[in-house]
């Protein structure tokens, strides 16, 4: 818990109607009330007051007193809702900072909820997602991952490895006496268990963290095929150069869009052909570079031409062939699935959408938690090692002085997921990330 008390403007920089300006620590309420036209404050009353500086009016505000720990930090906290006037807000925060307040770090306010024991570690890191959501999805990612998600989870079985854990080391203080506290078919059983949700929990990375970003779908085919048309088709917009001369694009271009909720990354490219241009020859590699990075490859085909076999490798990919310029001709026999369509007219669009929107709607209905966190993930496969070391130990019967050592490993880094072990370096890193105010 801090012992200084911090301040600042929790709204966005600019003006606005209203802006909130928060207290948090052990002076909020005596340097509030310092300024405020009310004698006294109300446990989480909404005071309509005038705030002054050194008898000068600066604003009528609302005051709201959150005595600790029923607050968001788990302290003493005070927010002033002032009129959003660049001025006000100033000079509200600097009335306080004379107080002896000093102005919170990016983060703090969510740093002391998680030092005061409010929040996890996941649960604070969930609080800046949520902040940054501007989908749906990941709206649903940060809620439930506010909600407790597999955090809870996973503590509920850390804590009964820890116990066993503990069992297994008093073992060695009694090793000559050849006793076994640790019952070893439910150490085996809760091992197994962990595995099984670190590894269900590693294998929703892959979406869940392509859900937050967005999925990457690649516009590939040869040149003049209708790549750049359809990109600028899906966005509504002039977006990408278009010409019949055949190597137009060079560079990628990248656009992001949202369908049903889903955040797509289009990314169109060079079309595929050997040059001996160098720099359409450096914007082909480029194209390749795409598809290796996509979920979703868009074929392009030039339907008025004979289908040929794509020069690039798609194997592993989800390929989506898009038989393009249907307002001239439909060829046949190109490979399914197939949409047919014109980036000209937009005939065939919206189908091209749904097909791309049902790929990921079922996968998002489920109720498991996703996981959509790197550093997490990063956590996560220390732990499946650990654990993987742990097994093969027990198996082996391997002295239990040395299983204790796997299982600690385990520990601390599920530890770190959800802030029962932290570092400073670590804290900083996560709450560095928020924005001054949360
Ligand atoms: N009639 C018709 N013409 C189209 C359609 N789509 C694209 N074109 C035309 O085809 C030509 C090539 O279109 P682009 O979108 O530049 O093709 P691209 O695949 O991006 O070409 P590169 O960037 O050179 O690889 C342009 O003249 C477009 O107007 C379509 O659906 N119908
Ligand atoms: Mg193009």
């Amino acid at each position: 818990m801090g012992s200084d008390t911090i301040v600042a403007v929790s709204t966005p920089r600019g003006v606005g109607g209203v802006a909130v300006v928060r207290l948090s620590g052990p002076q909020a309420r005596e340097m509030a009330l310092r300024h405020l036209s009310v004698d006294a404050l109300e446990p989480r009353h909404s005071h309509f007051a005038r705030f002054s500086d050194g008898g000068s009016l600066i604003d009528e505000v609302l005051a709201v007193w959150f005595p600790a720990p029923h607050s968001y930090t788990g302290e003493e906290m005070v927010e002033i809702s002032c009129h959003g006037s660049l001025y006000v807000q100033q000079a509200i925060v600097q009335a306080l900072l004379d107080d002896g307040a000093r102005l919170a770090e990016p983060g703090e306010f969510t740093m002391r909820a998680f030092l005061g024991g409010k929040l996890n570690l996941s649960q604070a890191e969930a609080v800046a997602d949520l902040i940054d959501a501007v989908t749906p999805v990941q709206h649903r990612l940060a809620v439930s991952q506010l909600r407790g998600g597999y955090a809870r989870k996973l503590n509920d079985l850390r804590k009964r490895l820890l116990d066993l854990t503990a069992l297994l080391e008093l073992e060695l203080d009694f090793s000559q006496e050849d006793v076994e506290f640790a019952d070893r078919s439910q150490l085996r059983q809760t091992l197994c268990e962990l595995a099984a949700e670190v590894e269900r929990l590693m294998a929703s990375f892959s979406l869940g963290n392509t859900l937050k970003r967005g999925i990457p779908v690649a516009i590939v085919g040869r040149p003049n095929a209708g790549k750049s048309s359809l990109l600028n088709a899906l966005l509504d917009d002039d977006r990408a150069l278009v010409s019949d001369i055949p190597g137009t694009t060079r560079d990628t271009i990248e656009e992001t869009l949202t369908l049903d909720g889903i955040t797509f990354r289009f990314i169109d490219t060079a079309g595929l052909r050997s040059s001996s241009d160098a720099i359409e020859a450096m914007g082909v590699e480029r194209s390749r570079k795409a598809v290796a990075d996509a979920e979703v490859v868009l074929y392009v085909h030039d339907a008025t031409t004979p289908w040929q076999a794509p020069d690039v490798d798609l194997e592993s990919k989800q390929v989506i062939y898009v038989n393009n310029k249907s307002d001239l001709s439909v060829a046949a026999s190109v490979p399914s699935p197939t949409v047919n369509l014109s980036a000209k007219t937009k005939e065939g669009i919206a189908q091209l959408e749904a097909m791309l929107v049902e790929r990921y709607q079922p996968r998002l209905s489920g109720d498991a938690p996703l996981l959509s966190n790197e550093r997490h993930y990063g956590a996560l496969l220390h732990v499946a090692k650990a654990l993987a070391a742990a097994s093969r130990a027990l198996d082996e019967a391997i002295p239990s002085d040395l299983v204790a050592v796997d299982l600690r490993d385990a520990l601390y880094h599920l530890g770190t997921i959800t802030g029962e072990v932290s570092s400073d370096e670590l804290l900083t890193n996560i709450f560095s990330r928020f924005c001054i105010g949360k």
